[in-house]
């Protein structure tokens, strides 16, 4: 049975049929004052988003669009580490779930069977050198079948129903997230990222590979060999090592 078992997430659920985005319901909840770890969930988004003004395909009833307000006391230099902090959580969550062995791919994806299956999508408000809240939005493919999923999707996207060959509790999944996220978030507020740091490592699928990386203003290929202390990406390239905080990276099939 689902249940609800984290004690500051989830205490207070705004839940939608359907919304624009619920990173943009949750933002307007944070300005207004709404406690730590309120969470807002729709059965569909009509204007879903991704990174840099991109769309994210959010059916009714077939996902789990999630997004959580968090206010750390940390600067928004440490912004970044949350969405690997995420990543963390909802990676152990759909695997305990499901068993359907999926891996994290730098910064924001989940990837199952070298598909998308999760997208994460992380926004700050800052004032001077604090964070005031920090939104993490969650896009997480459960019961999508194959057909479902627009053309453009079609190659490069998957769900844990087709990963794990049968349907998902959306109920089970969402307490389960919640329930690893504040595990991570509780400790972090404490005393730091670093256990985030290293459970990420032994959860990527990034680390070891060559990789191509386009970065917001310059692109090159390279090994992926560690995330440094910023949660940045470092990458061993013919020309010496390139250190990427934000950007895309594919993976070459080896
Ligand atoms: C992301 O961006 O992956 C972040 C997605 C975050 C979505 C959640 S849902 C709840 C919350 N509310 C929102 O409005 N957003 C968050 P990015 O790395 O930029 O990837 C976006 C790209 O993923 C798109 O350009 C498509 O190519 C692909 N894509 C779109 N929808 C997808 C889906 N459902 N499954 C897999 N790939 C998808």
């Amino acid at each position: 049975k689902a249940q609800l078992t984290s004690r500051i997430l989830g205490r207070e659920i705004h839940y939608f049929s359907e919304t624009d985005s619920t990173n943009n319901e949750a933002k307007k909840l944070a300005a207004d004052g709404c406690p730590e770890g309120t969470v807002v969930v729709a059965e569909a988004q009509v204007s879903g988003r991704g990174r840099l003004a991109r769309g994210w395909f959010s059916p009714y009833g077939k996902g789990i669009w999630l997004s959580v307000v968090l206010r750390p006391p940390f600067s928004p230099m440490e912004a970044a580490k949350c969405t690997l902090m995420a990543a963390v959580a909802v990676n152990r969550a759909i695997n305990a779930v499901t068993g359907a062995g999926c891996g994290i791919k730098w910064p924001n994806d989940i990837l199952c069977n070298g598909r998308k299956v999760v997208g994460i999508l992380t926004e700050m408000s800052a004032e001077m050198d604090a964070i005031n809240h920090i939104i993490i939005g969650m896009g997480i493919n459960v019961n999508i079948e194959p057909f479902d999923f627009p053309a453009e999707l079609a190659a490069t996207a998957t769900s844990l129903a087709i990963a794990s060959g049968h349907q998902v509790s959306r109920l089970k999944l969402l307490t389960t997230i919640l329930a690893e996220l504040e595990n991570v978030y509780i400790p972090v507020k404490t005393s730091g990222f670093g256990s985030v740091l290293e459970d990420w490592k032994s959860q990527s699928i990034t680390l070891g590979q060559l990789v191509d990386v386009r970065g917001f203003d310059r692109s090159f290929t390279g090994v992926a060999i560690n995330i440094d202390v910023d949660g940045a990406l470092l990458i061993e390239t013919a020309q010496g090592l390139e250190r990427v905080l934000a950007g895309d990276v594919s993976i070459r099939p080896a």
